[in-house]
């Protein structure tokens, strides 16, 4: 099933931190779509929750040198 989570994402300073994690996290399977805010610091995912856990989202946002929490 397609699940909706909210990271929060520490570590972003520039617009092009944005894009990057758009882009990585977005071409990962089982990512439906993502949407990176920079102002809040948060990243809302929609994924499959099979091929991508919450818990995988997350980490492969840490993977990338940023500190990510799952928050909804
Ligand atoms: Mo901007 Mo983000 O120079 O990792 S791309 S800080």
């Amino acid at each position: 099933a397609q699940l909706e989570t909210v990271l929060s994402v520490a570590g972003m300073t520039c617009a092009a931190c944005v894009n990057s994690i758009e882009q990585h996290i977005g071409a990962l399977n089982g990512i439906a779509s993502i949407k990176v805010d920079l102002m809040t610091a948060q990243a809302t995912v929609r994924h499959d929750e099979h091929a991508a856990s919450a818990e995988a989202v997350r980490a492969a946002v840490d993977a990338m040198g940023f500190e990510a929490e799952v928050l909804v």
